[in-house]
């Protein structure tokens, strides 16, 4: 048994006593205190049902946070990893989308805007099936659900089967998909460009949310009046860090155009379809293939749907130019901004050559090459880079995870070993910070964050996972 994996016995086993603080500085750190560092950071944040992404930048439950969160936690306790999923499915609305956020009922309306008076769900959502006891968001965030639930069912398929998790959660995100997939003019679900790929209708649901590839969508869009609401997040994260005052307004306009129509899928002001979102949702098609199979139905027809998909996403986004893919405005064509976005898709397992060849070319060459071996969120050459800033420059944590899943599942073993001893470097420097600024690797955002705990858990475990995953396997 090696290091990492006596540690998880011993943290399973509630030793959280003997842990160091989450922050201690490590200049080198040992995997094994990395892996309880991270494991103390998970637990801290466990609120009994689910894991808030920051106690107090985040501090409900947010959807893509809890997929990656799942993914570690399997590490710690399958358990608690299933129940994060249970529970952010559990809040499911009826039309069977996954809201971006479950609100906690116990923390303070004020300590996160926009806050469960200004979603409304229960009663301007109620059309669309939002549940009536939990209050959610009425947007959504990428679909990393059923890559979360399979990897999560591998990591202790006796406790799965004896508590019937796959039967459980496969028909919901079977049915999340079915939401995401729908044509406009059939079920006015997601495929709002019929090309067959999904738009998101707000940056946040994107999930990078001030990322440049907005801005010039976003201009087209008048600001909510300055003070018609009151940010939350700039309490607890720096100015300089955050969106502006001007792209929160704009924000808040479409969320709230979006509620007033009772969130209802069809026209919209911003439709954007976007690489990784796409990318996560076809590498989850493949995964819930593999729940099919597991649970012993045929998964050839969802495999070709991914593999379909994959075709749309190639055929809509690639950019032979540029050399990943882009970001498409609805109305205004191709975005021609160099987004992390646009390297997601090395994710996926059916790509043609040519095109892992450019995107891994890509990721090499001057504007993504940072010089903490993380993946920058945007061009480092572009107009609109800045260190610090949210989704403008800076280096995530789960953005990094996907890049190197892709590049080991497609042979590029010395880069993605490269990557992933900067991620875990960076991210026990940085105390789990929410994302780094790419070249100096400056903690920004919130401490302690969530999903960059989880991942360095899952990284930490590589050896660990088995095969049969979605792009490739690891170890
Ligand atoms: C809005 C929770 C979320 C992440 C997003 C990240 C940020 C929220 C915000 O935090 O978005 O959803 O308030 O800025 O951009 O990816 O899921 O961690």
């Amino acid at each position: 048994m090696d290091r990492t994996a006596q540690l998880t016995a011993r943290v399973t086993g509630r030793g959280i006593a003997y842990d160091p603080p989450a922050t201690a500085p490590s200049t080198a750190p040992s995997a094994a205190s990395l892996h309880v560092r991270a494991a103390r950071v998970l637990a801290s944040h466990w609120t009994g049902t689910s894991t808030v992404p920051s106690r107090y930048l985040y501090p409900h439950q947010w959807s893509w946070d809890s997929a990656f969160i799942a993914i570690g936690l399997r590490h710690l306790s399958p358990l608690r990893a299933q129940t994060e999923l249970e529970t952010l499915l559990a809040a499911q609305w009826g039309d069977a989308r996954v809201p971006h956020i479950v609100f906690s009922p116990s923390v303070p309306l004020d300590a996160y805007f926009p806050s469960p008076d200004f979603w409304r769900s229960s009663t301007a959502g109620r059309a669309a099936g939002a549940p009536r006891t939990v209050q959610t968001s009425g947007i959504v965030q990428p679909p990393v659900h059923a890559l979360a639930a399979w990897l999560v069912h591998r990591a202790d398929p006796g406790l799965s089967w004896a508590r019937g998790f796959l039967a459980r959660v496969y028909p919901r995100l079977a049915a999340w998909h079915r939401y995401l997939l729908r044509r406009r003019y059939l079920l006015r679900r997601r495929d709002l460009g019929g090309g067959g790929l999904v738009s998101v209708v707000h940056p946040w649901e994107q999930g990078m949310d001030n990322s440049p590839c907005w801005d010039g969508p976003l201009a087209r869009v008048t600001p909510a009046a300055a003070g018609s609401f009151r940010r939350a997040d700039l309490v607890h994260g720096a100015v300089g860090d955050r969106p502006t005052n001007l792209d929160y307004g704009r924000y808040v306009r479409l969320a709230g155009e979006y509620r007033d129509g009772g969130y209802a899928d069809g026209e919209a002001e911003f439709a954007m379809e976007d690489p990784s979102f796409n990318a996560l949702l076809i590498a989850s098609e493949h995964a819930l293939a593999r729940i099919a199979a597991e649970l012993g139905s045929p998964g050839a027809a969802r495999h070709a749907r991914a593999e379909r998909l994959t075709a749309a996403l190639v055929e809509r986004l690639w950019d032979d130019a540029s050399g990943m893919f882009l970001c498409r405005d609805l109305r205004g064509g191709p975005i021609r901004e160099r987004s992390v976005s646009g390297l997601v898709p090395l994710l996926l397992p059916g790509l043609p050559r040519e095109v892992t060849r450019a995107l891994t070319g890509t990721l090499r060459g001057p504007h993504f090459a940072a010089r903490t071996g993380l993946v920058p969120s945007y061009d480092l050459r572009g107009p609109a880079f800045e260190p610090n800033r949210y989704w403008r420059g800076p280096a995530w944590f789960n953005t990094a995870w996907l890049v190197e899943r892709g590049l080991r599942a497609h042979g590029e073993k010395a880069a993605a070993d490269a990557l992933r001893s900067a991620f875990l470097r960076t991210a026990g420097d940085s105390g789990f910070a929410e994302y780094v600024d790419p070249d100096t690797g400056e903690a920004c955002g919130a401490p302690g964050f969530g999903w960059t705990a989880a991942l360095t858990l899952d990284l930490l475990h590589d050896g660990t996972v088995e095969s049969g995953e979605e792009g490739g396997d690891r170890g």
